[in-house]
């Protein structure tokens, strides 16, 4: 080739969309690979070395486009460590693993004594806490990658009795401000665990004595990326508080409404009554439960001047002022208002949250006074919630704005090598790497790129 040409060409060629979509799809299966234990997926297998709840339903709707058995298995792993009271943990663990590696590990927690009277199982060791209801949501897109597995295992019909239970558990145990929706008692169930909305509510609650608990988590993880010491000592006291009540849910001294957790269950209530038609129940009382849901989601937590949902903290009774990606979430419920559609789609592209380098959604409004480019929610962009984001904005049509926000996601989790979050202005990838659900999703949204809303 002579020198001329030599020049001419360009250093980098252009990898084909095609191949470059392939090896992100060889990438994204690698991860979900690596992280299966034989029975379910840890998120990673530095940071988060056990079965995580929400990140299960993340990650069974990414590993049915790999093998919709395993996806199966999936759920009913963290669906077999139900408690008897409906509640699904927030984490299973795994006994192999050693109890350093993890804290708060499961002698902490002690599920097996302290929850015995809440009917956690006796064999196997959880956490007593929540995180948000996606599983009705993965359960039925699971089924949907392959029915005719899906009924030779009878798997709808095994999971719907505990899904079932699993919603009540929420809706009635956890309606603690009386009007139906699901309350969260600690800042680590709606798994926005850092989130500046938990600021005012969580100053209240005296942090545990330091020298009480070693944190792992700052052995994988960059302190700056991760709460602050009195943070943590304060999760420590509230769950230390629950566990020491037997996980009885009253006299919670932290208790909000979430409008993430709350949508969440509303698109999960709209799936059961799916699963309900599928295996010859009525589906009817799931659909008339998500109509309630929406309609006290709207006028508990809507905030017309704010354009978005914001968390209401229980014991003060007052909406809490700081805008979190979680307000945005509830553009994945359907039959939304018009005025709140067009305003949540503002809100999005407005100021707050609009992170033009990216292109993806910060988890805390930029503008935020609290705002902290790289510690966990408290500012990053993560891919489950850009996931959700764009399946709203797929169910109410605006679908430009939803293949951008997809195309801004396949991007960072490329490059960032499916990290946990981003920074939202450089998508560099903080937090741990190899992360489940940022693999798992990515698998979905090359395979489904259009995604039917499940109503
Ligand atoms: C506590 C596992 C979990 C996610 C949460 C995320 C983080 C745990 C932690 O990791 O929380 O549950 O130790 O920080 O905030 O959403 O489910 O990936």
């Amino acid at each position: 080739m002579t020198a001329l040409l030599m020049a001419n060409r360009p250093l980098d060629p252009p990898v084909p969309a095609a191949a470059a979509d392939l090896t992100l799809r060889r990438g994204a299966a690698r991860v979900l690979l690596r992280n299966w234990t034989g029975a379910s997926t840890v998120p990673s297998r530095t940071l988060y070395p056990h079965q995580w709840s929400w990140d299960s339903a993340f990650i069974a709707i990414g590993l049915r486009h790999l093998s919709p058995r395993r996806a199966q298995r999936e759920l009913e792993t963290l669906l077999g460590a139900q408690w008897d009271d409906g509640r699904v943990p927030h984490i299973v663990f795994n006994p192999a693993v050693p109890l350093g590696a993890y804290f708060p590990s499961p002698d902490f927690w002690r599920s097996s004594q302290a929850g015995a009277a809440a009917g956690a199982p006796a064999a196997i060791e959880t956490s007593g806490i929540v995180q948000p209801p996606v599983h009705a949501l993965a359960a039925w897109l699971v089924h949907e990658a392959d029915p005719a597995e899906s009924a030779r295992r009878g798997f709808l019909a095994r999971v719907y009795p505990r899904l079932t239970a699993w919603h009540r558990y929420l809706t009635s145990a956890r309606d603690l401000g009386g009007a139906g929706l699901a309350a969260v008692v600690h800042p680590w169930e709606p798994g926005m665990d850092n989130s500046p909305c938990w600021d005012g509510p969580l100053a209240r609650i005296a942090p545990a004595d330091p020298s009480s608990f070693r944190r792992a988590d700052l052995d994988h993880g960059h302190a700056d990326d991760r709460p602050t010491d009195v943070d943590y000592g304060r999760y420590v006291r509230l769950a230390a508080d629950y566990r020491d009540s037997g996980y009885a849910d009253d006299g919670h001294a932290f208790a909000v409404e979430d409008p993430s957790v709350n949508a969440l269950l509303i698109v999960s209530e709209y799936a059961l009554a799916r699963i309900a038609r599928a295996t010859g129940a009525d589906p009817l009382v799931h659909e008339q439960s998500a109509q309630r849901l929406t309609d006290a989601l709207v006028s508990r937590l809507w905030d017309a001047e704010a354009g978005q949902f914001l968390c209401r903290d229980l014991v003060s009774g007052r909406l809490v002022q700081e805008r979190s990606v979680a307000g945005l979430v509830p553009l994945i419920v359907p039959g939304l208002p018009d005025d709140i559609v067009r305003s949540l789609l503002d809100t999005l592209d407005g100021p707050h949250f609009r992170a033009d380098d990216t292109g993806l959604v910060a988890s805390y409004a930029l503008t935020g006074h609290a705002f902290d480019r790289t510690r966990y929610w408290r500012g990053p962009a993560w891919f489950n919630t850009a996931w959700l984001i764009a399946r709203g904005l797929r169910l109410y049509r605006a679908d430009d704005r939803a293949e951008r926000l997809r195309a801004a996601f396949l991007d960072t989790a490329r490059t960032s090598g499916f990290a946990e979050y981003v920074d939202p202005f450089t998508g560099d990838g903080r937090g741990t790497r190899d992360f489940g659900w940022t693999a798992a999703l990515t698998l979905d949204l090359l395979t489904t790129p259009h995604p039917e809303a499940v109503r």
